[in-house]
């Protein structure tokens, strides 16, 4: 085992990886920006080391400063976290090339899943299921015009080097396609350096499924069951679950069958995500593999009771895998929250700042990993992820009612915060009959008038005042409904009420 290593992130992530070295025994060491010398990461580490100004290209991005820190440092091993540099192939070579392993796959496999026409022409040969389309570049308009109309429309245009949605657009006419080529390539081009485009048939409104596997260095792959990431929003997923409501057993065993031969066809060692398309006969299709740790795989560590972050570093050390297939159960359910630093009532714009008040939910079922603490200022240079709640319970029911229960306990004083969206997605009819799809959250906001200036914010600016001098005790719970009894819906008493209480006790 290693005796040092080095967290090449910031931010919740990082707090999750210092955690684990701290439990395996293992010396951790943070980088830090400017901004983020007063981070969370940075206090929690056992040594920290500063990297660079704010922008990321000049420390969270620099290779040859991150390798550097860490042989200065005498950490044996990095953990790149998710974002950033971790599916960097050439920041995975550079930490070969320095004698420090990098914890997650070889830079082939990086590289392979990388270029998303490779990956469709090597997954095609190892017969994997893929979304009907093409698994080279488009050469010409006219290529491009013969190809969709033999796939048939509406197709999709996607960038070779993309993935995430950019460079991607929806086509559904022969009339749209030239347009539409053109403003693909020059975004792809823009983004990536690299224009080259693909074509694929559109699947309307699909769910996205992933399957987590882990591979050690031996040659053995095992599937820990799939996540249900359709609720995102300008493919920024904002909330996840295992297992997927519409996943039974036996799709579960063909989906991770098909992720072990993915994985394995690859090369595959380490944690990894395969994502799939499904659309509404439940026909599934290989879409892109994660070659890294994935924000959501808190969901997956609490049904099946694994640590993901100490897997990937036992693996790293040329462990093998500690279990095998069969062993491998799910239990429970559970439902996790991206808590942004984001203004719902506005664009969802980012909404950085100073956390004045900070009061967090804990209890039954309820995980919390978090990037933030009161009074620590989040950087507006980064992405805006605060903190992910995750609720668990024996059923998918117990995990929705706890994670509302813990939602109206959370309190963010300071910056604005996307915790009243989850209010209103928890409590939908749809999602608590687990009808999702990836236009389930478009649809959500399309129908919710937002809040009207009609002079009731005076109101509850007067409201808010005497809540913070009656109720600033750290006991105390976010302003809830308060229509409806605490008995009917099972959630915090009206906020009235508990002032009433604190006052008959003075
Ligand atoms: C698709 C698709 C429909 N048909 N491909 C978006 C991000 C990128 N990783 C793949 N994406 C999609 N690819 C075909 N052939 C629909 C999407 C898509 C989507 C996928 C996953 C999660 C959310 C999404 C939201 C809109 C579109």
């Amino acid at each position: 085992m290693f005796k040092k290593i080095l967290i090449a992130n910031r931010g919740e992530i990082a707090v999750r990886v210092i955690r684990a070295c701290r439990e395996l025994g293992v010396l951790s060491v943070a980088v830090y920006s400017d901004v983020d010398r007063a981070s969370l990461h940075v206090r929690k580490a056992d040594e920290a080391y500063h990297i660079g100004k704010a922008n990321a290209t000049e420390s969270y991005l620099n290779i040859e400063k991150i390798v550097d820190t860490a042989t200065r440092c005498g950490a044996e091993a990095i953990h790149p976290g998710y974002g950033f540099l971790s599916e960097n192939a050439k920041f995975a070579q550079a930490c070969a090339d320095a004698g420090i392993k990098f914890i997650g796959p070889s830079p082939a496999s990086i590289d392979l899943m990388g270029s998303k026409t490779r990956a469709r022409r090597e997954m095609q040969r190892a017969g994997i299921p893929l979304v009907p389309g093409t698994s080279a570049g488009v050469e010409s308009y006219e290529q491009a015009q013969q190809t969709a109309r033999q796939i048939g429309y509406p197709v999709m245009l996607k960038a070779a080097a993309g993935g995430g949605g950019k460079g991607m657009r929806l086509v559904h006419s022969p009339e749209e396609l030239k347009p539409a080529l053109e403003s693909a390539q020059s975004e792809a081009g823009g983004a990536f350096g690299d224009s080259e485009v693909y074509l694929e048939k559109a699947i309307i409104n699909p769910r996205h499924i992933e399957m987590q596997i882990l591979a050690d260095e031996h040659g053995n792959v095992v599937y820990l069951g799939e996540r249900e990431c359709s609720l995102q929003r300008r493919h920024q997923k904002v909330l996840e679950e295992a297992p997927s409501p519409i996943v039974g057993a036996e799709m579960r065993k063909k989906m991770g069958d098909v992720a072990v031969r993915v994985a394995t066809a690859a090369g595959y060692s380490n944690a990894g995500t395969i994502e799939f398309l499904v659309d509404e006969n439940k026909n599934f299709y290989f879409l892109e593999m994660n070659t890294r740790l994935q924000v959501e795989h808190p969901v997956t560590e609490l049904i099946t009771g694994l640590d993901l972050v100490h897997l990937q570093i036992r693996i790293a050390s040329r462990e093998k895998l500690p279990f095998q297939q069969e062993e491998i159960r799910i239990r429970g359910h559970a439902i996790e929250c991206r808590i942004y630093a984001e203004d719902p009532d506005n664009h969802f714009f980012p909404s950085p700042g100073k956390i004045t008040l900070l009061l967090s939910p804990s209890g039954p079922g309820i995980r919390r990993d978090s990037g933030m603490y009161e009074g620590w200022t989040v950087p507006l240079e980064y992405d805006p992820l605060l903190a992910k709640l995750i609720g668990y319970g024996a059923d998918r029911q117990q995990a929705v009612g706890r994670l509302l229960r813990a939602l109206n306990e959370y309190f963010v004083g300071g910056i604005k915060t996307n915790i009243s969206l989850f209010l209103r997605i928890l409590s939908d009819p749809d999602f608590q009959a687990g009808k999702l799809d990836t236009g389930f959250l478009d649809r959500l906001l399309a129908r919710e008038t937002p809040v009207s200036a009609d002079g009731n914010s005076e109101i509850a600016a007067i409201a808010a005042g005497i809540f913070a001098v009656l109720d600033s005790a750290p006991n105390s719970s976010q302003v809830s409904t308060g229509t409806l009894s605490p008995s009917s819906n099972g959630m915090a008493p009206s906020t009235w009420k508990k002032a009433g209480r604190t006052e008959a006790l003075r």
